[in-house]
Formats: C-alpha cells, structure tokens, sequence
C-alpha cells in the first residue's frame, strides 16, 4: 500500500538524556515548547500514549511499540478529534537521537500507510513549529514561536475593520469585544439615532439593526456570524473553545443572549437597558425571574 511520509532531521546543543527527558517525562517542559499541548506514558513499550491539549483535549492517542531511552521512541499514534483525521486510522511515529559531538541528531519520522494522507499533511506544518521551539528553549531558554497559528501581521494591524453601531449595543459590544481580544485594530462608525432603519444603512443591514462590520470589501451583519468569521480570520488567541461541551456551553449562553436577554430586554425602556453594565442586566433578569 501506498504510503505517506514526513522526515524532520535536526541538531539540537544538548545530551541525549536532556533532549529524551524534553520530549518525554518532563510535562512541564513539553507545555512550554508545545503551544500547552504535553504528551501522557509510562514511555515503556506496551503501555498507553495519549497527547492531552492545554484545555485538556486528547487531541491524539495510541501506544507506545518500542522505547529505548536515550535512543529510540516509536509511537502509534492515531488523531481523535477531526473525523477526517481520525478516519484515517493509525500513523507511526519514531523519534531517535543520536549524540554528534556537542550536539544530538534528532530525527522525527512520522508515515502512514495511505497516501495521500490529511493526517501527515496536518503534521508536516505542526512538528517544525514544536521542533523549533524545543531547540531554541534547549539552547537559548526561551521558544521561537508564541502561537502555533499566530494571525498573520498584515491581518492583525489592518486598520480595515469598521463596526457600525449605535451607542450602547451590546451585540456591537460583543463585535468589538472580540477584536479588542484578538488586539485587530478597528473604526467605529456611529450612528445618529434613527439612522439605523433608513439608507445608507439599509444597504448594509437590510433588517435595519446594528452591529455590522466592514472588513475590506466585505460586509457582514448577525452578531453571531461576525463572531465566527473573526475567529477564522484572526485565530488567535482562540475565543472559541476547543473541547465539544465547552463550545456547546458557549454556544448555549449566545442562545440564552439572543433569545430570552433580548425578549426581557425588549420588555424594558430601552434607553434604560442601554445604560446598564451586562451585570446589571444579568441582576435585573435574575431578579424577573
Ligand atoms: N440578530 C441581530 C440582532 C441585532 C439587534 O437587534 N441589534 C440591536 C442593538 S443590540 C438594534 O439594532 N436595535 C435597534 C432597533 O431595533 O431599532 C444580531 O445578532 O446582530
């Protein structure tokens, strides 16, 4: 059968057992060069492996087939969280060290037996990021990269996100919440009370209601949508958790928002409602019942 494979060779000023250690046993070590992500074994041959997210997702698991420190490490290793990825079954990786003078060889061979292969394709752009890091956090005591996916600089200072509002939205709140995280620069365009329900604003908003953001030629109104296309534009940090139940629960609290927030809130003077911190608004929907 066809097979699918990604070679990463390096050399890393370090021993052997250091470098073993940093890519085994030593967790805390592994969060720092990994984004947070640190693997979970006994490191003996036979005994369960799993790769555990800084949320805690088992993002990968297998077992380990054959371990001889400082020397040799081979992994099954199959991803559990992409359909697509864990559909393809198990990969292999074999991780060995060899001491060249003052520095260690280290050869990462990660294949599968498929071709082509989503799973070595997601792994040929994640392993030199977390290799790198490792290096320069052995040789130097600090990591090349902050962010595995950072947002690329021409994306970040963009000063091309324009927020349409009226003052006090909470749904433009949320919007500017959002790109104030993701530190995007953006304009806000107020508007006169009123202006949101005739033109220019119509031909942005057919609804006639506020927030909508300008994003170079694009124009998008919904809360919610805006939402998720900046966290595909701009993805880190990641506002959206990682973990199925916890994204339901966020999910979950924006139906809660949108739904009987926005009823009750209705039901009040809304030049009153638009006055009050979100705490104040969760008291006073607390004390409604
Ligand atoms: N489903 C829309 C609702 C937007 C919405 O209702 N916005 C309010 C301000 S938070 C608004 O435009 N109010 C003005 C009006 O109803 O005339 C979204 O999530 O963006």
């Amino acid at each position: 059968m066809a097979r699918s494979t990604f070679v990463y060779v390096t050399y890393i000023r370090t021993t052997p057992e250091r470098l073993w250690s940093a890519l085994t046993t030593d967790v805390e070590f592994m969060k720092q060069y990994w984004f947070g992500t640190h693997c979970e074994s006994q490191w003996t041959a036979g005994t369960p492996w799993k790769m555990v997210s800084g949320s805690g997702l088992i993002s990968d698991a297998g077992e380990i087939i054959e371990a001889d420190p400082p020397r040799r490490l081979v992994i099954r290793w199959q991803h559990q969280n992409k359909p697509e990825l864990k559909a393809e079954g198990d990969s292999h990786c074999t991780i060995e060290l060899e001491p060249i003078g003052t520095a260690v060889k280290l050869a990462i061979t990660h294949s599968i037996e498929r071709e082509p292969s989503r799973l070595i394709e997601a792994v040929s752009g994640g392993w030199p990021k977390i290799i790198s890091n490792l290096k320069s956090l052995l040789e130097i005591g600090a990591i090349a990269l902050q962010d595995a996916y950072p947002a690329r600089p021409e994306v970040r200072n963009m000063p091309s996100f324009v927020v349409h509002t009226v003052p006090g939205s909470p749904a433009a709140r949320a919007v500017m919440a959002t790109l104030i995280e993701k530190g995007a620069s953006f304009r806000v365009a107020g508007l006169a009370p009123g202006a949101h329900r005739v033109e220019p604003h119509l031909s942005r908003h057919p609804f006639g209601r506020v927030p909508v953001m300008e994003h170079d030629d694009f124009t998008l109104y919904e809360t919610q949508a805006i939402l998720r296309y900046l966290e595909r534009i701009l993805p880190s940090p990641p506002l959206i958790p990682q973990q199925t139940r916890d994204a339901a629960r966020m999910d979950q609290v924006m139906g809660i928002s949108d739904w009987y927030l926005i009823e009750w809130l209705g039901r009040m003077n809304e030049r009153k409602c638009m006055q009050l911190t979100t705490w104040e608004v969760v008291a006073q929907l607390a004390k409604a019942g």
